[in-house]
């Protein structure tokens, strides 16, 4: 296991490589260059900029996350092959930088969502992402775009830019007559383009699941549920066609056992890397809020995740996913410093008692 940390890159992160080398067991980042848009190459020059300035640090970046799919593939028009052939190069500038793993998602048009980015919670007057169907249901897909560029204290949020977001309307009605299946058939078509590719380099894709774990207005979705995921490794039957999986988004569904889901894919070989986080439901199936990591903090049991982890994927990277805002920390919601420094510490914590415990048999 590799613990590793989300950075957005210096011109647009509250926090700063020398903090996340000194949390403890810290290895290195899962890495973004936050300022290509989809579908666009990333170039040697823009990639050993930022690769340049991780190692300077001291810290690794063997793991990108994002690279995102432009919604042309996803819609299976005729100029996909064009991105989907800017994807291959990408994939190959990321590996002569020595990356190995790219974490992307299938999400149509809007990627994870919340209904508020700073809900208080009462225990202790911290703050974190929340989310309430209900509310959600009184809200056009305009509406929770404003209300999320409105509440991100300043920061670009990952997956919503404005420039990916200014044409919503048209780009949802594009979707009319694709179902799952549909979708399912266009992502085959992706992944045949770019896994011999991943293959040859040496890079895993890993796929992000649904956040929340469902479909919403009405979009298809794909990667919520074991069944789900069983589908999409299945279009491509290789070890380079991997899942990212995420505690915090699968978890919003409570039909899911995390650690069962883990230990299914994890033994097929197909975890490069997981987001290890928290999640309290409040009263509802789909109302929630994202909590400390601790396990008696949410309704996961962050030790069978981590054990899980431990006996079948204990090569993956993982990462402390969403963190609440603490001691008055100003940053981008989801991703301040203190409350992920902390669940890096726990899950390390985890980590070595599973390990001391399996080698004392
Ligand atoms: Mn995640």
């Amino acid at each position: 296991m590799k613990m590793t940390f989300r950075w957005y890159g210096s011109n647009s992160d509250s926090v700063s490589l020398k903090q996340i080398k000194q949390i403890p067991g810290m290895s290195g980042l899962m890495g973004f260059l936050d300022y290509k848009a989809a579908g666009e190459v990333w170039t040697e020059e823009e990639i050993k900029a930022y690769i340049d300035e991780v190692h300077a640090a001291g810290l690794e970046c063997e793991v990108i996350e994002s690279v995102n799919v432009h919604e042309d593939i996803k819609l299976g028009l005729p100029t996909r092959d064009q991105y989907i052939e800017n994807y291959r190069i990408t994939i190959r500038n990321l590996a002569k930088y020595g990356v190995k793993v790219i974490v992307y998602n299938f999400m149509p048009v809007l990627d994870w969502l919340r209904t508020d980015l700073a809900r208080v919670i009462p225990e202790d007057g911290s703050n974190s992402l929340y989310y309430d169907e209900a509310e959600l249901g009184q809200m056009t897909p305009m509406d929770i775009v404003r209300r999320t560029a409105e509440s991100s204290n300043g920061f670009s949020l990952p997956d919503w830019e404005p420039e990916r977001l200014a044409d919503l309307e048209r780009v949802m009605k594009l979707y009319k007559d694709i179902d799952e299946e549909k979708l399912l058939e266009n992502y085959k078509y992706f992944l045949e383009g770019i896994i011999p590719t991943c293959e040859e380099v040496g890079i895993k894709m890993a796929c992000h699941p649904d956040d929340p774990g469902w479909p919403i207005f009405g979009l298809p979705r794909l990667a919520h549920d074991q069944a789900g995921f069983d589908k999409i490794v299945e279009l491509v039957d290789s070890p380079a066609n991997g899942l990212c999986l995420c505690t915090g988004s699968l978890g919003s569904n409570v039909a899911n056992d995390l650690p069962a889901i883990i230990r299914h894919f994890g033994e097929m070989g197909r975890v490069p890397c997981l987001h290890v986080r928290n999640i309290k439901h409040l009263g509802s199936d789909r109302r929630f809020r994202e909590s400390s990591h601790l396990s008696s903090d949410g309704d996961l049991d962050l030790y069978e995740i981590m054990k899980a982890c431990y006996e079948t994927c204990p090569d993956a990277y993982i990462r402390p996913d969403h963190g609440r805002m603490i001691w008055d920390e100003v940053g981008r919601p989801g991703y301040g410093l203190y409350d992920r420094a902390l669940g890096a510490t726990y899950l390390n914590g985890l980590w070595e008692a599973i390990d001391k415990n399996a080698k004392r048999g």
